[in-house]
């Protein structure tokens, strides 16, 4: 099973690869862009993107894991729907054809006239990635894959991948916006339980090299299936006397100024808070220790943002959780831990995308004294 691992992150590397290809040809990039409407927009934005690569990589990652493990077909699902429309207003389904030539002709589709790009993607989508990684290769594992399904994310933070901004200044280690935080997120979960059991993170745009200028990626990956808890990385550091909090830049004035004060900030003026985009993103800032939760007070993030990360134990006793079920207990005077976010229930009643929304909000947090520092600050904010 560490032939799962190795699929994922293998697969994620190439889906980084292609996020990368496409940023590079910046004129081309304008022209990938579609609108997403009906049922599949996100809530949020009032003008969501779509773009090719997004619906491509999508493809390329169900298209390679279900050819190495059958048992996974029809239980690898993704935030995107494989169709596309192109210039003429045609509807093209994008998939991984069964020859590069025969891709580039479907891409060029979509692409027409530019032949070149639509030949490069396709080389893209059928190369295949050797991966150097002795400790992942060494990961011993046995996890049936009929048990599991998997959530994709092929670009989280699409709207900075588009925006593309290149030099963004972090504060604190942690980016508050721009290319570096627009991820591939693969995330593998338990059929039957709904529990994250193995995730990939993947940084397309980690740093660039400072003699080409060229964008260079990495990746993480973690195991949680039963007692086995498997991480490229090492643990988080031990707790801030004063977490340091990491929020939606959409995250409204209450919840902010409830936050502002535990957090070092004074007055409630929010100074200890930190801002970033992708929910992704601030889920791996908590993972690598640069901020010591998330904390969401909406349903603005979906099944395929949090499972990857999720599989990635942020500390000893760190998780995700429900906001509004944790606040719900608390109010009630259960004091045990809050249940952990899960993967394989849609949301009664809703359409679309929105079946998947993790209603209510969600903190993801290192260190279990923080999550209760958290609830005990919310408890008083109306609404939540
Ligand atoms: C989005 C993306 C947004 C995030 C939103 C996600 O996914 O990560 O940045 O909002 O919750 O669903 P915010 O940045 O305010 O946290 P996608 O870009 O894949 O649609
Ligand atoms: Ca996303």
């Amino acid at each position: 099973m560490a032939g799962l691992l190795q699929a994922l992150v293998g697969v994620s590397e190439k889906a980084a690869h292609i996020a990368r290809l496409c940023r590079h040809e910046e004129p081309l990039f304008q022209l990938l862009v579609a609108e997403k409407t009906g049922p599949d927009r996100n809530r949020r934005f009032l003008q969501d993107f779509k773009t090719l690569a997004d619906v491509l990589i999508q493809e390329v990652i169900k298209h390679d894991l279900g050819k190495e493990f059958p048992e996974l077909q029809g239980h690898i699902h993704g935030e995107e729907s494989n169709e596309f429309r192109n210039a003429q207003g045609e509807t093209v389904t994008v998939r991984v054809c069964a020859t590069p030539g025969d891709t580039a002709a479907l891409l060029l589709s979509v692409l027409e006239p530019e032949r070149a790009a639509a030949e490069l993607l396709a080389a893209a989508v059928h190369r295949d990635v050797a991966l150097g990684d002795a400790e992942l290769a060494g990961a011993a594992l046995s996890i049936p894959p009929q048990d599991l399904a998997v959530w994709i994310d092929p670009i989280d933070s699409t709207n900075e991948y588009i925006g593309g901004r290149e030099d963004v200044a972090p504060r604190g280690g942690i980016a508050p916006g721009g290319l570096s935080s627009a991820l591939v997120l693969i995330g593998a979960y338990d059929r039957h339980t709904g529990c994250p059991v193995l995730g990939v993170i993947n940084e397309p745009f980690f740093r660039r090299d400072p003699l080409t200028r060229r964008w260079q990626g990495r990746y993480h990956w973690g195991v949680a299936y039963g007692d086995t808890r498997l991480c490229s990385l090492s643990p988080p550091p031990p707790p801030r006397p004063a977490p340091r909090l990491v929020l939606s830049r959409a995250e409204g004035g209450p919840v902010r100024a409830a936050l502002g004060p535990l957090c070092g900030g004074r007055d409630g003026d929010g100074d200890g808070l930190r801002f970033a985009a992708g929910a992704g993103y601030k889920m791996l800032c908590v993972i690598l220790g640069l901020a010591d939760a998330y904390v969401l007070s909406e349903g603005s993030t979906f099944a395929w943002d949090a499972c990857a990360p999720h599989c990635h134990p942020a500390g000893p006793g760190g998780g995700v959780v429900a906001l509004a079920g944790a606040l719900r207990a608390r109010q009630a005077g259960d004091t045990g831990p809050p249940p952990e976010l899960v993967y394989n229930r849609p949301a009664e009643g809703a359409a679309g995308a929105e079946r998947w929304a993790n209603w209510g909000g969600l903190v993801a947090y290192a260190h279990p004294q923080h999550l209760e520092a958290v609830l005990a600050a919310l408890a008083t904010v109306p609404g939540l």
